[in-house]
């Protein structure tokens, strides 16, 4: 039986009942795209999810791939290979990639909402399978320069793999420390020298070749490759050379050699390597020679575009993880036969009942429930942005505000998405399974394993509080803030679910006026450190704080607005969905009632914010 419980009914339920995407599918440049043809697809990706690729998911973190240090190889598993080809032969990988190079037109939040079933069975099949994704952002970056598109279109056509190259072991979240550096070839080509760190996908069995795309300090040329990340240039390094015409390997190692991989706490079938880049001691001694991408020295915005895309992957695993770690725990509860019933309990003899029946169980059962079922919501919600975004650039235009609220979005998908699943796996969603939780045979305690690295991974938790304070509200303006507050406000206002609603509204009302309140006291703080510029320590300490309150906001509103139209579907014959429908409600009731009183209290933490701790001694810690 799989492990993998997948819920389509609330993924069709965000995209056809909430947002309403079959509006404009089937219509401009979804024409192709209509929402029938979409909904075959989630059905087909669901089987191929729950059947094939889940099949591999244990064995594959039982037996790991074993780096081999005299081939610099680590093959994975047969059983993922396994899972891996089946998933290429669905050819749905393709989806939401440029026609111009080989891909199939689709809207993002159909994309996603795929990649919601594929990340919840197992997700390193969609880390490894993303050399075609990869090569659209090569196609995207080439300027036009002829070789670059060739490339582009060869990633997708051979299905070669492809890394992200940015982290070395002294430059993690700081990716302007790198050193790795490039030097000129007479022939165009560059000479890539430097060790990288905690690079995915960089080995496998799986591809014929892998494309690394690597930001690299370019050396001797005047005026780039200055200090931090401006300094970057973006580099296409293959493993092996190939004829760019016709796309044959010709048979040369490149020198760009997997030196380690890592041993990790899960997610172990994911090869997380070290890369050495033209070390005259490792492989075959060769210089490791790249192509400068497009024609300009602009290499940490260019990553940008893979990383933005990986931060929405990231949170999408995690939401994925605990939508499934929910479902298995649901299952488990309602078998679960464990005391009596609490209203019985000075009865030694009542009869035992299922554990759904205790007041703690449902709490926790509820309150996975809601989260799984808010964060997905929140994942689909950001992609219909991007839906946006992709039709008015087909159109050659640009929709800068659904650019912006989508930028606000990603750390809070990523950021609080990660973080949120992660603790909720491990304190709700394992609990409910009791000490069986804790066993091997039960898929939790390797979905806790597997999902902490969310958190870390694509900028850690802190770095994304950062970059959703100082660069998505601050540097914005407070733009795309300011349009989400006032959707939440018109909401707030409205009659929506009246009267089922109209305490959860106050409710929400309420919280957003707190996390407001909160934002304009790091404001305040942010401008004090014009005069004393230790008081932008005060910020630093609350931008994780505001990053998860927002999200609580955000998620809260799209529950309720779900629950809107659940109302509105009970209210007629809703036949066989009624539980579901009752579900939505009850759901974004809790999620109201038990989440945002809280942000009172995270608002006066937030205002209370002192240097006491910033000017403790180290040594005191
Ligand atoms: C990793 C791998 O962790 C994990 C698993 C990978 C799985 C593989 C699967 C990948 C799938 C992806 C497929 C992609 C395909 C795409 C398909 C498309 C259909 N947003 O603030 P500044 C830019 S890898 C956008 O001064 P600092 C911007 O250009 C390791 N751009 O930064 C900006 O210039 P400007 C992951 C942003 O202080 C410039 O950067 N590592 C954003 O120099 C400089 O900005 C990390 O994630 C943004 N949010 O450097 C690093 N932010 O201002 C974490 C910056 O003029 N660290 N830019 O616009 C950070 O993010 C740091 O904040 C820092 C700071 C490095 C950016």
């Amino acid at each position: 039986m799989s492990h993998y419980k997948s819920n389509l009914r609330d993924i069709e339920f965000n995209l056809f009942e909430l947002f309403n995407v079959q509006e404009y599918l089937g219509t401009g440049v979804f024409e192709d795209m209509d929402a029938d043809t979409a909904r075959e697809i989630l059905s087909e990706v669901e089987r191929v999810a729950r059947e094939d690729l889940a099949a591999s998911f244990v064995d594959s973190d039982r037996n790991p791939p074993v780096f081999d240090p005299a081939t610099n190889s680590a093959p994975v598993p047969a059983s993922f290979k396994k899972s891996y080809d089946t998933w290429m032969e669905s050819g749905f990988w393709a989806l939401g990639l440029p026609e111009e190079i080989g891909g199939t037109t689709a809207p993002p939040s159909l994309v996603w909402s795929t990649g919601e079933m594929v990340l919840g069975a197992q997700a390193p099949i969609w880390m490894y399978c993303t050399g075609p994704s990869m090569g659209s952002v090569v196609f995207k970056n080439s300027n036009g320069v002829e070789r670059d598109i060739k490339i582009a279109k060869l990633m997708l056509e051979k299905q070669w793999g492809a890394t992200m190259v940015l982290t070395e072991p002294d430059a993690g979240s700081d990716v302007g420390a790198g050193k790795t550096f490039a030097t000129p070839n007479d022939d165009g080509t560059w000479n890539i020298s430097g060790v990288k760190r905690f690079i995915t996908s960089a080995e496998s069995d799986l591809q014929e070749n892998i494309m690394h795309l690597v930001l690299a300090r370019p050396k001797g040329v005047e005026g780039v490759g200055g200090p931090g990340t401006k300094g970057l240039s973006l580099f296409l390094v293959p493993k092996y050379h190939f004829d760019v015409e016709s796309g044959e390997l010709t048979g040369e190692r490149n020198g760009v050699y997997v030196t380690n991989v890592e041993h990790k706490m899960g997610l172990k079938v994911s090869n997380t390597c070290e890369v050495t880049f033209g070390d005259a001691q490792v492989g075959g001694g060769e210089p490791a020679r790249g192509w400068l991408l497009g024609e300009v020295h602009d290499g940490i915005r260019q990553m940008f575009d893979v990383i933005e895309n990986a931060r929405m992957m990231v949170g999408t695993k995690a939401i994925a993880t605990l939508s499934t770690g929910y479902l298995n725990a649901l299952e488990y509860a309602k078998s679960r036969i464990q005391g009596a019933d609490l209203t019985q309990s000075s009865d030694k003899a009542a009869p035992r009942v299922t554990i759904t029946h205790h007041p703690d169980v449902r709490r926790s059962l509820m309150t996975q429930k809601s989260f799984a079922e808010a964060m997905r919501s929140l994942v689909i919600y950001t992609a219909t942005w991007q839906d946006k975004v992709f039709v008015t650039k087909a159109a050659g235009e640009r929709d800068e505000l659904a650019e912006a609220v989508n930028d606000l979005l990603l750390p809070i998908v990523k950021g609080y998405g990660s973080e949120r699943s992660w603790v909720l796996l491990g304190t709700e969603s394992l609990q409910t399974f009791g000490g069986s939780g804790f066993l091997q045979e039960y898929p939790i305690e390797q979905y806790v394993r597997d999902a902490k690295i969310d958190t870390l991974y694509e900028g850690t938790t802190a770095i994304q509080g950062q970059d959703f304070f100082f660069r998505k509200i601050v540097k914005d303006q407070g733009r795309a803030l300011g349009h989400l507050a006032g959707e939440i406000k018109a909401f707030v206002e409205s009659e929506a679910g009246n009267p089922q609603l109209k305490n959860e509204r106050d409710l929400l009302a309420h919280g957003l006026a707190d996390a407001e309140a909160m934002v304009s006291a790091m404001i305040n703080d942010l401008m004090s450190a014009q005069d004393e510029i230790r008081n932008i320590y005060k910020v630093g300490l609350n931008t994780t704080r505001l990053l998860m309150a927002l999200g609580d906001v955000v998620c809260a509103w799209l529950l309720l607005r779900g629950a809107e139209v659940a109302l509105d579907r009970l209210a007629g014959d809703a036949g066989a969905d009624k539980a579901y429908y009752e579900g939505k409600v009850a759901a974004a009731q809790w999620f109201a009632q038990t989440n945002l009183p809280r942000l009172a209290a995270e608002l006066k933490i937030a205002q209370g914010a002192n240097l006491d701790v910033m000017e403790l001694d180290e040594a005191a810690f």
